[in-house]
This record gives C-alpha cells, structure tokens and sequence, in this order.
C-alpha cells in the first residue's frame, strides 16, 4: 500500500510587516502569540519564517551574516477567522566580524526584549545542524528557562546532512542542552520540519486560547 502523502499546509493567509524596532517604546504591542527567532547570525533565522509561512522575501535573508540587525516584528494569521500570532525575528549573535559596541547593543537588544514581561510568548532556538550548541545556545536556554518563556530547539539547514546523520545530530544536541529539549530538524531549502513547526506553534496558541475562556 501506498505511504499517505505527508499534508502540506498551504501559506499562511496574511503575513505583514509591522516594524522595526531597537529601543522598548518601539516595540508594537502585543497581541496573541509571539514566536522569537533566535539563533547565531546566518543560521537561517529569516530564511525559517519564509519558509514556514510560505512568503519568500518576507525577512530578508542574506549570506553575509549579521543582515537582521533590528527586531523585526511580523503580524501572521492562518486564516480569515485564526487568531492573529507575531513573529519577531531578533538579530543574530556570535557575528564575528562584529564590531564589540555593535555586539553590545545587539546583546542589549535582546536581552531588553526578552527580559520584558511580554504575555505568550514561544522562542524558537535556532541553530546550524552540522555545528554544537555553543556556550551562547546554552546561556540562552537557560536564560529562557529562567524567564518562564516555552522554546523549542531548531536544527536549521538539516538539507545539509543524511537521514542517519540528523538523527545523532539531533540527539547529540538535545545531549549538550541539558537533555529535555528535543530538537526539529528543519530545512528552509526542502521544508523539512515545516509541518511540526506548524503544529507546535498551533497547539501553543491553543494552549492560550484555552486558558483565557476558563
Ligand atoms: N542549504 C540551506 N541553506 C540555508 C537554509 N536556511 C538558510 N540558509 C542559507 O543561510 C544563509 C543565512 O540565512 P538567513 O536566513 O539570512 O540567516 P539569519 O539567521 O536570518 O541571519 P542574520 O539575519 O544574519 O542573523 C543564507 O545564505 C541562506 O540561503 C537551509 O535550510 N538550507
Ligand atoms: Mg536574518
């Protein structure tokens, strides 16, 4: 018998950019739930959002890393009656040709955001499948942990590697972060992943809406 063909999730029916953003008083306010992007500079954070709301060019992407360099707030919805999620793409770290004040005010970029008592909110971790989580990974799933804000860990780029060599990277990962994360593969080149990430985020925004009709 046939395998069932996997079911493809057609686009997401509105995808807009709202604005752009460095400082707290720029940030829009918030409204359902709000997915973070984050990861190393060119792991595929911009490249992932395309990808996953099926609009290519949405978030600029760019081989030369270090392109995201504001918080970029995006307003999504599925479809004419789901409720409205933000997508906010946060500019990477760990560019190394950075200039240090430049790397400072990103940390500081990010780190103002995500210390903000902002209500339902998801991280996604992003990071290149062929690499390890490096002390910055590791600091922010702590960070994370510690703020009480859900994340999943995202093994980007996974195109890059065999069927057998995602699985070890994989479980490696989940090994350096602690244990209890379990990492999605995910290609924005084949759409690997998109699916669970579709379902992940759903069943999150679920979560709230189930929470504020009790
Ligand atoms: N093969 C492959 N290449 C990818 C994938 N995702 C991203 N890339 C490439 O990786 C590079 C960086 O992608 P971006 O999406 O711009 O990365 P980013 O994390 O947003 O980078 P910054 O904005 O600099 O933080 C680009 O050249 C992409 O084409 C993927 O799933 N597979
Ligand atoms: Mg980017």
């Amino acid at each position: 018998m046939a395998r069932p063909e996997p079911q493809i999730t057609p686009p997401a029916h509105r995808a807009e950019f709202i604005t752009s953003a460095t400082e707290i008083n720029q940030y829009p306010p918030p409204l359902g739930l709000e997915v973070i992007m984050m990861g190393r500079s060119n792991c595929g954070k911009s490249s992932l959002i395309n990808r996953w709301l099926g609009r290519k060019g949405l978030a600029k992407t760019s081989s030369t890393p270090g392109r995201t360099r504001l918080l970029n707030f995006f307003s999504v919805t599925w479809s004419p009656t789901a409720e409205p999620l933000t997508v906010v793409d946060l500019p990477g770290y760990g560019y190394a040709a950075a200039p240090k004040a430049m790397v400072k005010s990103w940390e500081n970029m990010i780190g103002d955001y995500l210390a903000l008592a902002r209500p339902n909110r998801l991280g996604l971790l992003l990071l290149d499948i062929r690499r390890s989580a490096q002390k910055e990974e590791k600091d922010l799933t702590r960070w994370l942990t510690d703020l009480n804000i859900p994340f999943q860990i995202i093994a980007t780029k996974a195109d890059k590697l065999s069927t057998t060599k995602i699985k070890t990277a994989l479980a490696d990962l989940a090994k350096q972060l602690g244990g209890l994360s379990h990492p999605l593969a995910f290609s924005a080149l084949n759409g690997q992943g998109r699916e669970d990430l579709i379902a992940l985020v759903k069943a999150r925004q679920e979560l709230i809406q189930a929470s504020h009709s009790l």
